[in-house]
């Protein structure tokens, strides 16, 4: 029998009141008119003295329901739910484990205690889905920790670990064991001493330190490049440490349905539900993921080592192969320089990366690939070269591996035919960086074995990366989409733009980097040999853009060569190059083409 939306169950004078939505407890209406209900019997029955708030199936609530978003609101509504909970009379404590986010957070916040098992993620992640806390987390959380610490939360979106929660006091006590027993254990303590005033009628706390407040506001404008989010929630902060609390919460609200109604935030709601309906495919489903625990990389340059230190950095072990000492050593590195680069920006602790680094083999030869669940070839982008390395592997996998071509190109049908068992064989399609991206495609090949793509998906969730299924085609999907993104912006170099001015707009409109500078950094010689295959088939007819192939030809191949669009010799984020600039006048003259002024288009702005 399905289990009731909201159940609660008394013992001892205690409530434990539990909310059930699977898979993630999501807040929408039925929870919410249960718990509301709750909360007003237990307020009025003498004979409890207070509650604990759970989640049913390991883990605590992922927020507001956004699948609501967009419907008629029915009451009551989220933010009269958190209300209710932080005027109760009687302790309430959250026993948080898995996710506290959003509306769930929100929810934590209206209790006057809050336990956390050590796993447990709590975050504000609503930025991310275009808004800002609705149900009151920006008036809450800055009167519980103090201002800098809620701003990051609630402008970064990212969660916080529950120590990190316990250190900055938005977590009252830590329960290595049994979280809901500690909970039950904290709400008689409670009763025996009373509950802290509800955070309604505190003052907002101030930031540690107020210059460097500033500054951290500062960077936050700097990187929302365009979205109205993060800046809408530094307001929301700076309006919960200027008004009272009553005033706080309706501004919070009436900028919360503003952004709720933008056409951002329905745009970012759509990508959140694209992202996880795309990572579906009927012939893997139902199929058990094989082991997981060791991936092989063979190849060590850009692709190879971006490929070994992200599964390095989720805590996969790794076992590198290159063709002789030199390339190893290269190889090792540039992924030890990824490690050091994710240490040096705080995404991975001292401990941890020494434990990545000791997960690290590299070898000259293929045996020690017999220790490895799945294999990854990123070697050269020739078929022939790949048929002799899968060859090679068959001989020493274990006959349970899965194989894995990295081609961006080739037909890997064709390569997994050259194996003696093709159903073990994938593509997994990394970008670069690797330990960057978040796309993966998986390759889905004629023959591959349910399981096999089941371990590709199981891959791609440990790598924290959206695992896109494409079938074996030329370019599979991300580069057929860039291809046709590259032929307009090559055009426009024949017309009269340059790679600075074209990379500069599609920053301004929100991109992280520009085509060219993405090209440069992805390798100018995959897409070259790609155009030399095609141009025996490719239509004489059809305008075509020789730019990027007589940079390719004097061994400018991006950012690895020091030149590429840009150069890089002098600065490292790359210079524009009046070398390439007079190469493209140079080609537009040849082709007879005034070249015309382009303009950033900024009307998007307006919506
Ligand atoms: C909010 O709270 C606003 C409030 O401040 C104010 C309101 C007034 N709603 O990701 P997964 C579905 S805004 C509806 O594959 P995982 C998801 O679509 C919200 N559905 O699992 C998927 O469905 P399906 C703030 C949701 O283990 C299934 O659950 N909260 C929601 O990799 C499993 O999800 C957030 O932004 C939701 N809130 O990761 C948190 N969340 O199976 C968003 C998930 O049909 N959620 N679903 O494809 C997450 O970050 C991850 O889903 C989570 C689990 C970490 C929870």
């Amino acid at each position: 029998m399905a289990q009731a939306a909201v159940s609660v169950r008394t013992e001892g004078g205690i409530a434990t009141v539990t909310l059930s939505n699977p898979p993630v407890n999501a807040l929408n209406h039925a929870i919410r008119a249960g718990l509301a209900d709750a909360i007003a019997r237990i307020e009025a029955d003498p004979a409890i003295h207070g509650a604990v708030l759970c989640g049913a199936g390991g883990s605590f609530i992922a927020g507001a329901d956004i699948r609501e978003f967009g419907q008629p609101p029915k009451d009551p509504s989220l933010p009269d739910v958190v209300r209710m909970l932080d005027a109760a009379t009687k302790p309430w404590v959250a026993a948080i484990e898995g996710v506290a986010l959003g509306g769930g957070l929100e929810m934590a916040l209206g209790c006057s205690h809050r336990v956390a098992a050590p796993g447990a993620k709590l975050g504000l992640p609503e930025v991310n889905l275009g808004l800002i806390p609705g149900a009151g987390g920006t008036v809450l959380l800055p009167r519980l920790v103090a201002a800098d610490k809620a701003l990051a939360m609630i402008a970064g979106g990212r969660p916080v670990s529950a120590a990190d929660a316990a250190g900055m006091g938005l977590v009252d006590r830590l329960a290595p064991g049994h979280v809901h027993e500690a909970a039950r254990a904290l709400a008689l303590e409670a009763v025996a001493a009373g509950i802290p005033a509800p955070l309604m009628k505190r003052t907002a706390r101030p930031p540690e330190n107020a210059e460097a407040f500033e500054a951290q506001k500062a960077g936050i404008r700097k990187k929302a490049r365009g979205q109205a989010s993060p800046i809408a929630a530094i307001e929301a902060v700076e309006r919960s440490l200027a008004l009272d609390a009553e005033d706080a919460f309706h501004t919070e609200r009436e900028a919360f349905v503003t952004l709720r109604d933008s056409a951002q935030s329905a745009a970012l709601r759509h990508v959140f539900f694209a992202e996880r309906s795309v990572s579906r495919l009927d012939r893997a489903e139902g199929a058990t993921p094989r082991r997981l625990d060791r991936i092989g990389v063979l190849g060590g340059g850009t692709m190879g080592a971006g490929i070994a230190a992200a599964s390095l950095l989720c805590g996969l072990g790794v076992t590198i192969v290159e063709r002789d000492d030199k390339q190893a050593s290269l190889a090792h590195d540039r992924i030890l320089g990824i490690l050091d680069d994710s240490a040096g920006r705080g995404l991975l602790s001292a401990d941890a990366r020494q434990d990545a680094e000791a997960a690290l083999t590299v070898a000259t030869d293929f045996a020690p690939l017999s220790a490895c669940d799945l294999i990854i070839e990123a070697v050269f982008e020739d078929m022939d070269v790949k048929k002799a390395v899968f060859a090679e592997l068959d001989a020493v996998a274990r006959p349970d591996a899965v194989f894995a071509s990295n081609t961006s190109y080739l037909d890997i049908d064709e390569i997994a035919a050259s194996t003696n068992d093709p159903s073990r064989v994938i593509g997994l399609h990394f970008f670069s960086p690797a330990h960057v991206m978040k796309l993966l495609e998986l390759i889905v090949t004629r023959d591959a074995a349910p399981d096999a793509l089941a371990t590709g998906f199981a891959l791609g969730k440990r790598l924290r990366k959206i695992t896109v299924p494409a079938h074996v085609c030329d370019g599979f999907i991300g580069n057929r989409i860039m291809a046709r993104y590259r032929r307009e912006a090559d055009y426009m170099l024949e017309d009269g733009a340059l790679p600075q001015e074209i990379d500069a707009a599609m920053r301004d409109f929100g991109c992280p980097m520009g085509a060219f500078q993405m090209a440069d950094l992805a390798g100018l010689d995959i897409g070259w040999a790609m155009r030399k295959r095609q141009a025996a088939t490719r239509d004489p007819s059809e305008r075509y853009v020789e730019i990027a192939d007589r940079i390719c030809e004097i061994g400018r191949l991006g950012r690895k060569t020091g030149r590429g669009w840009y150069d890089y010799t002098q600065d490292k984020a790359g210079a524009p190059d009046p070398w390439v600039t007079a190469l493209i006048e140079a080609e537009s003259t040849r082709k007879g083409i005034t070249r015309q002024r382009f303009e950033a288009d900024r009307s998007w702005t307006a919506s």
